[in-house]
């Protein structure tokens, strides 16, 4: 008989690391001085070699409820042995039905349609094609330019990068960028700001960059906009008060639509289901992943307005309405997966937990006000920034010591230029807070 591939052998053995091209990391770093994990449980990690990792930042900021959850493990393995794949396409299963069915029931103001993608990245790509095929229904088949943000991040795919802001994300692409693409000017204003706890007060004037893009280009060229209500990647950049309401007015005013994407922000990050409910603001789209499924199963979305998807579906002629959806859209072990997240949300009152907690974060991350070299903490729900003084010549490098460091004293941050970024599972403790945030010090001061 030949050996099965375990879990269990695989760690026993000698690994190559040769083989696997690592998604955005430093490869030949990595190689030399690997950080591997190799189980995970509520609130910690454990490496390879047995240390037990405080986990800061819920995985890629997607495991909301913490780790290997016993009802969604159950959930996964029931439905594994269930249905293992079922097609998408002109066929169905309960489980996706029932996931967009319980999902729609949480979203707000007339948000009420769902359609599945397998990340942020597909999501939205899926929410850009959305918004055209929209407007194409309508008639109005001018409206195809859309308006990302400076800094935003939306994922890999080429429309996402597209909308994008993250320069060295679109540098070796941009000979084939989508062509009609304008840029938002960021919100990020330190001189004004630093410091700010939660919204900043200044800057919901910089909404009105969308009024200089209309200028340019024609209100009825403008098919969607597309932000991060709260950036995430970029290194937590807060939006200042007032300014995603203007957005919202200036959208409403040139008949464009607005997309949030709370891939991120979506399933209580901010304490709220959405930021859409946190601000006080509807989008017409929006795109989420990651705390969909708690990441036990890879899921994106995008959800959709009832006006949007009537338009759509009942302008077409007989047959298929949109021409898009991927061969693993609602595949029946990340909808089960999100069935059982949900659940676990609700039953914990996860978002509730977070909204609680995020005063005692607040003061926590504050309190590095004044260590070495801290020249902005940023914070909103259970996420937190601390953006570092960049050594001179070597931009990215303190901050990566400062992660590093802080690995191998027992806490996972993340690393993005020279801003720690954090944003743990919900259903972190005040004493791992404490832990979080402490050691984060200890590591800033270390390395300095
Ligand atoms: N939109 C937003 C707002 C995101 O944050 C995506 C789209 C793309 O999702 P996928 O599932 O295709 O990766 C994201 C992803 C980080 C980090 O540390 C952030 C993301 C992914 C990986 C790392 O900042 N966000």
């Amino acid at each position: 008989m030949t050996e099965t591939a375990t879990i269990a052998n695989v760690l026993g053995s000698e690994l190559s690391l040769e083989e696997l091209w690592m998604p955005f990391t430093a490869n030949r770093a990595f190689k030399r001085a690997p950080r591997l994990l190799a189980s995970a449980n509520g609130m910690y990690y454990t490496t390879v070699d047995g240390r037990r990792v405080l986990d800061g930042t819920a995985g890629l900021w997607c495991v909301n409820a913490g780790h290997c959850r016993e009802p969604i493990v159950r959930a996964v393995q029931e439905a594994a042995a269930t249905l293992d794949f079922a097609p998408g396409f002109q066929m169905g299963h309960p489980y996706s039905f029932a996931l967009a069915e319980r999902v729609a029931e949480m979203l707000p103001g007339d948000l009420d349609h769902v359609f599945f993608a397998n990340s942020g990245s597909e999501a939205v790509d899926s929410a850009l094609k959305i918004a055209m095929a929209y407007f194409q229904s309508k008639g109005e088949t001018q409206r195809v330019r859309f308006v990302g943000r400076m800094r935003g991040y939306h994922g890999v795919g080429f429309g996402g990068i597209s909308v994008g802001g993250i320069e060295p994300n679109r540098r070796a692409y941009m000979a084939q960028l989508l062509p009609q693409v304008d840029h938002l000017a960021h919100t990020h204003d330190p001189a004004r700001n630093a410091f700010s706890r939660g919204e900043p007060s200044q800057g919901a004037e910089l909404a009105d960059d969308l009024e200089r893009i209309v200028r340019e280009r024609g209100a009825e060229t403008i098919a969607a906009v597309i932000v991060e209500p709260m950036a995430g990647s970029t290194g937590v950049l807060v939006p200042p008060k007032g300014y995603l309401k203007r957005l919202r007015e200036l959208c409403d005013k040139h008949g464009i639509l607005l997309i949030f994407d709370e891939v991120i922000t979506g399933f209580g990050r901010l304490g709220a289901p959405f930021a859409a409910d946190y601000f006080g603001v509807v989008p017409d789209l929006m795109t989420v992943a990651k705390g969909l499924t708690n990441a036990a199963v890879p899921m994106g979305a995008v959800f959709v307005r009832h006006k949007i998807y009537d338009t759509v579906v009942n302008s077409a002629p007989a047959g298929i309405e949109l021409f898009h959806g991927y061969t693993y859209s609602g595949h029946p072990l990340a909808a089960a997966a999100g069935l059982a997240t949900l659940d676990v949300y609700e039953n914990e009152g996860l978002f509730q937990r977070a909204a609680s907690l995020a005063p005692y974060w607040e003061d926590a991350l504050h309190s590095l006000r004044g260590l070495p070299r801290v020249i902005d903490i940023r914070n909103l729900g259970l996420v937190g920034g601390v953006e570092l003084e960049p050594r001179s010549g070597a931009p990215g490098a303190r901050a990566f010591e400062v992660f590093v460091d802080c690995f191998n004293r027992g806490v996972m941050v993340r690393v993005t230029g020279d801003i720690i970024a954090m944003s743990p599972p919900l259903i972190i403790e005040k004493s791992q807070i404490d832990d979080v945030v402490g050691t984060l010090g200890d590591a800033i001061k270390a390395v300095a």
